[in-house]
């Protein structure tokens, strides 16, 4: 298979809502390749009408890593066509397994376009939100190496913001919380997001610098998953409150 030959396979997995085994033991890829196939996979996107909206952070925090076991931090494409409306409904048939974190996610207001410090990186935001991310691996029982994770967008599927507020407060520290039908289900603090999710915002931007892509303002930034994931229910409300920044929901229908 050539590097368009997995983009394809894996852009299959996602329209038939099957999973894969890792395409890397037939084709073994590298770090560099699994990026080029992403690229090639959003474009399978964009042909089909999806605009890209953002960018994506993935294994920011230890739990993260934990829990899949890649200890590297990574980054895919957003799409149009994976925000979920805030407090809507979402049918988990659109997805293979779905699972749901906790995330904070930043709004840009001047173009990201070079290596930036964190005083730079500030200025070039709007405001903050509370969010929370559908991933959805395209692996069988989301098993990955940090390459195969890559190239499949880093598992990216949906995701949701809550309103946005100015950077004004102190965001590094802040309690996260997302319940299940009002049951606790993941606790932890914005901490735990690279020490402080503002220096989210410089990764990005040297990551931007190094592929020497610009971010347009107006774009969504999320910085990756405070707690684990958790395994989505059918006829279920998630609901994640951090601290200061205030609260985001969705359902998912019967
Ligand atoms: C990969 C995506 C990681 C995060 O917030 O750390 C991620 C996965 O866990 O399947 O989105
Ligand atoms: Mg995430």
């Amino acid at each position: 298979m050539n590097l368009n030959d997995i983009a394809k396979r894996l852009d299959d997995c996602v329209l038939n809502k099957q999973s894969t085994a890792s395409l890397r033991t037939d084709t073994p890829f590298d770090l560099q390749a699994a990026y080029a196939i992403q690229e090639l996979g959003v474009a399978l996107r964009e042909a089909r009408g999806e605009q890209r909206v953002g960018v994506k952070l993935g294994f920011t925090s230890r739990e993260k890593m934990k829990q899949m076991g890649v200890d590297h931090l990574i980054w895919g494409v957003i799409t149009d066509a994976m925000q979920l409306e805030e407090g809507g409904a979402v049918d988990l048939e659109r997805f293979i397994h779905p699972r749901i974190e906790p995330e904070v996610a930043f709004i840009t207001r001047k173009p990201i376009d070079r290596a930036m410090n964190l005083a730079e990186a500030l200025d070039a935001i709007e405001g903050v939100c509370p969010a929370m991310e559908i991933i959805d691996s395209r692996y069988q029982a989301f098993k990955f190496t940090l390459e195969d994770v890559v190239a499949d967008n880093t598992s990216s599927a949906g995701f949701v913001l809550g309103a946005m507020r100015p950077v004004s407060t102190d965001i590094s520290n802040c309690g996260v919380n997302m319940t299940e039908n009002g049951r606790l289900v993941q606790a932890g603090s914005t901490a735990a997001i690279l020490g402080d999710p503002l220096r989210c915002l410089v990764q990005v931007s040297q990551l931007l610098a190094e592929k020497g892509q610009v971010l347009p303002a107006g774009s969504i930034i999320m910085a990756g998953a405070a707690t684990a994931a958790q395994a989505m229910q059918k006829d279920t409300v998630y609901e994640t409150t951090i601290l200061g920044l205030g609260t985001v929901s969705v359902r998912s229908l019967a």
